[in-house]
This record gives C-alpha cells, structure tokens and sequence, in this order.
C-alpha cells in the first residue's frame, strides 16, 4: 500500500479549508495514488485529525506532510518531512527537525517518515515568505540541489514547489535530469489535464492541490495522466 515509488499523482488537501462530503468523496475515489495532507496556515491537531479520520473511511494511502510539531497526529500511512534547502533559516532546514526530536525522538517510528528535499520556486506564496526562501534560482542553482539531494544528503524525494503558480518547465527538467536515485515531486499550479500531463512527463510525481478547491471537475481530469505514465 505505501509503496510510494510508483506514486504517479497525488491530491493534497488543506486541513485549513473545508471541503464537502461529497468533493472529498469524487477525491478519494478518483483513482489518484494517495491523499497527502498538509498546508502553512491554521494546520491544527484539530483540523488533521477531523480529515483523516474523513479520508480514512476510503481505501488508499493517506500521508501527513507535517507543517508544524503540533498538529502531528497518529494514524497516518506515513509522514513527509520537508526541509527546505532554499531556504535562508535554518529552522526551516534542521531547526524545528531538532526540536522534534528532542521531545519525541524515543517515540519516532522512522520506517514512517519521508525526508523531502524542497526547494520553494514561488516567490509569492505563504511558504515561500513562512521560510524566507531564495527563489532567485536559475536551472544552475536547481542543478546544484538536485546534486546535494540525490548524490549528498541522499534524500528520498526532491519537492519542487511552485504553490499557486505553474512553473517552469526548464527548469523542473533540469532537476529531473541531475536525479538517478531520488524520486522527484513537482507541485503548483497543475489546473487542467494538459498541465498535469505536461509535468507528469518530467517529474515522476505530480502533487495537485488549489484546484481542488476551485474546480473540482478539472482537479478530477488530472489524474487521468495515469494511463499514459
Ligand atoms: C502545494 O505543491 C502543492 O504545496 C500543490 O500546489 O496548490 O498550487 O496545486 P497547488
């Protein structure tokens, strides 16, 4: 179930927006490879736990992408933990990682838990500003981090996030090129099957999330890049 590798496309809801029954359902049973969960603002133990416990009524793997220490919660199929390598605060590269393991190191089951290598691409949007990343980044720059991620620090995922806008094909093929062992996630502005195919072509997972909530049907199309990946 949680073999991730082969995972084609993702939906990512936001435990801060609410959907309905219905939407949730036409979600969870449109074929995509998993649900993960995550967002930046107002994720509460409350709002996870309400979702996955939603989530979990449907049979597929159900990931929590953890944003903060508090709103960690049991019951999840397994737990991405982002670092983010662009960005200019260590908390956001070790510091909060330290903190958790201070207090719940003992308790840590790490078969469960995912590193993700992020590198945040959207200058406007709310995780780019939460962690003062540097998205001045050429197809240099996005070289360089898909070196230190697959051949370095030898993480299992490499993120590219451009959350709320398309992003540059160029520039999402130029990590894919650098990347042998590291699965690569692409995120951001994926709003219509042309789009999903377009990206699914060059990274190996595609992440679809604000879509969701302002089109459902077109979110739904963009999972049919399935068939032909
Ligand atoms: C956000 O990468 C995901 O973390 C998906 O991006 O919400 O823009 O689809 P969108």
């Amino acid at each position: 179930m949680n073999d991730m590798n082969s995972w084609k496309h993702m939906f990512k809801l936001d435990p801060a927006k609410a959907i309905s029954d219905e939407d949730l359902m036409k979600v969870c049973t449109s074929g995509t490879d998993a649900i993960m969960v995550g967002g930046t603002d107002n994720v509460s133990e409350e709002n996870v736990l309400y979702l996955m416990r939603k989530v979990q009524s449907y049979s597929l793997p159900i990931v929590l992408e953890i944003s903060n220490i508090d709103s960690i919660v049991p019951g999840f199929d397994l737990y991405f933990i982002p670092t983010v390598l662009n960005s200019r605060d260590v908390k956001y590269h070790n510091g909060l990682l330290l903190e958790a393991l201070k207090s719940f190191g003992a308790l840590i089951d790490f078969n469960e838990l995912v590193f993700e290598g992020y590198v945040i691409l959207n200058p406007e949007c709310k995780v780019a500003e939460l962690t003062d990343a540097n998205t001045q980044i050429d197809d240099v720059d996005i070289e360089a981090y898909a070196q230190m991620i697959n051949d370095m620090y030898k993480l299992p995922v490499m993120y590219i996030e451009y959350s709320g806008i398309y992003g540059e094909t160029d520039i999402v093929k130029s990590a894919a090129d650098m990347l042998t062992e590291t699965q690569l996630f692409y995120g951001g502005g994926i709003s219509s099957y042309e789009e999903a195919e377009e990206m699914a072509a060059i990274a190996d997972t595609i992440i679809v999330g604000n879509i969701i909530y302002e089109n459902i049907n077109n979110a739904l199309k963009t999972v049919k890049v399935k068939e032909t990946h």
